[in-house]
């Protein structure tokens, strides 16, 4: 593979990963069209449902695209959905080759994508160098499609002894101000963010994307090439530390699992409609006896209330996670506090561990996972592509588990 071919599949990379939080339930896809060495023109997933890519890479052109190259990181699709199918978009445009990292892990494209495109006599072309890059971006997608559930990302601040707050429930702050800020970062490209009730009590937290209320000079590194990642090279990482920008008006769904004791108007996740509160079956009779019961019912008509079935804390999760593919939710950061954590680990809900460790430790107080966990080492859950970077003073720790 040509210097320029990986150059020009890394840009499309930054695209796609520009766009996350934004394009689903779809995938974030970047393209970038280019014919005799010359950038004519890059597209990326518009917001739901509409163009792909590759279209909006087309339509961008503002020389004639025939004979040209595509860069795309995703297989392109060759079906029916809200959109009628890339590949013939791409035939009909008269584009010579067609380079692509990774096959589309939806079971209605799957490499028929490649095959359409090669009987039209397009060359395509496998950029196995860029597989793993493009893989750690679909991650979530892939997830959502294979499996029918969002993906979790666990993300968690603690002390070296793996607490996440004192016996006293103090947990301010915990990790330093650039691990912070990249929460922040890492919030703008998720779809949602899911705490428990138990968060909503005690902090009445905003989770909202604040990137501009951090500054310092820990912060210079943000936007530049100079980050170590030791281990597995996360490029999801790797373009979360380097990317210069971020887009701040994305704002995710706030999530609570479990109706909180007493909820009022005034609390801060009510601030806008991009929040939804997910309580038990077996809860409704005991809300409608509650002095809240017409702000609740209020919120149940609205939609930003809703009641699921499940006997064990881990079959709530379940039943919440599948609303929440419903409604569209590709890549989800886990929050909250480490009940609700352990609850997830039970549901094998947990798909990335992104843990901060700061030099501090407590010596006792609220674990990270505050559940009844595995009987054995043998049973204790393996978790694989692990990265280490050295966020100031903190370690972050990265590894995927569960199913996907
Ligand atoms: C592409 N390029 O930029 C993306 C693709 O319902 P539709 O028409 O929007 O199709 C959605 C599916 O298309 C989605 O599930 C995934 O398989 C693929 N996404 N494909 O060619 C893109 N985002
Ligand atoms: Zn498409």
């Amino acid at each position: 593979m040509e210097t320029a071919d990986l150059a020009y599949m890394e840009q499309a990379l930054k695209l796609a990963f520009a766009g996350m939080g934004t394009t689903s339930p779809n995938p974030s896809v970047g393209a970038v069209l280019v014919r005799d060495g010359e950038v004519l023109s890059t597209g990326s997933t518009c917001a739901c449902g509409d163009d792909h890519a590759e279209v909006c890479a087309l339509r961008n052109a503002v020389a004639p695209v025939a004979g040209g190259d595509l860069y795309v990181t995703l297989e392109p699709c060759c079906h029916h959905g809200k959109t009628p199918p890339c590949t013939d978009a791409l035939i009909a445009s008269g584009v010579r080759r067609v380079f692509i990292p990774i096959l589309d892990p939806n079971p209605r494209v799957a490499g028929r994508g490649v095959a359409c495109l090669r009987s039209a006599g397009i060359d395509v072309v496998m950029m196995d160098e860029m597989a793993s890059a493009a893989n750690d971006l679909i991650r979530p997608f892939k997830k959502y499609i294979v499996h029918d559930r969002p993906f979790i990302v666990h993300k968690a601040a603690m002390s070296l002894d793996g607490r996440i707050a004192t016996h006293s429930g103090d947990s301010r702050w915990i990790s330093g101000n650039a691990s912070r800020f990249l929460v922040h970062r890492l919030r703008s490209l998720a779809d949602a963010i899911i705490i428990g009730k138990g968060t909503v009590v005690k902090d009445d937290p905003q989770l909202s994307v604040r990137l501009g209320s951090f500054s310092g000079e820990e912060l210079k590194p943000f936007g530049r090439g100079t980050w170590r990642i030791d281990g597995y090279r996360n490029h999801f990482l790797r373009l979360l530390l380097e990317s210069a920008e971020f887009n701040a008006a994305a704002v995710p769904l706030r999530v609570v699992i479990g109706v909180p004791d007493v909820l009022r108007p005034d609390l801060k996740i009510f601030g806008d409609d991009r929040i939804l509160l997910i309580g038990t079956e077996k809860q409704r009779n005991s809300l409608e006896d509650r002095e809240d019961h017409r702000f609740l019912r209020e919120l149940e008509d609205s939609g930003r209330l809703v009641l699921v079935n499940g006997d064990s804390p881990a079959q709530v999760v379940d039943n919440a996670l599948r609303l929440l593919h419903g409604r569209g939710i590709l890549m989800a950061l886990l929050e909250g506090g480490g009940r609700l954590a352990a609850s997830f680990f039970d549901a094998n809900a947990i798909d990335q561990y992104l843990y901060f460790l700061a030099p501090r430790v407590i010596g006792g107080g609220v674990p990270v996972l505050n559940g009844r966990g595995r009987d054995t080492i043998a049973g204790s859950l393996r978790l694989c592509d692990v990265s280490t970077i050295a966020i100031g003073d903190d370690i972050l720790y990265s590894a995927y588990g569960g199913i996907s």
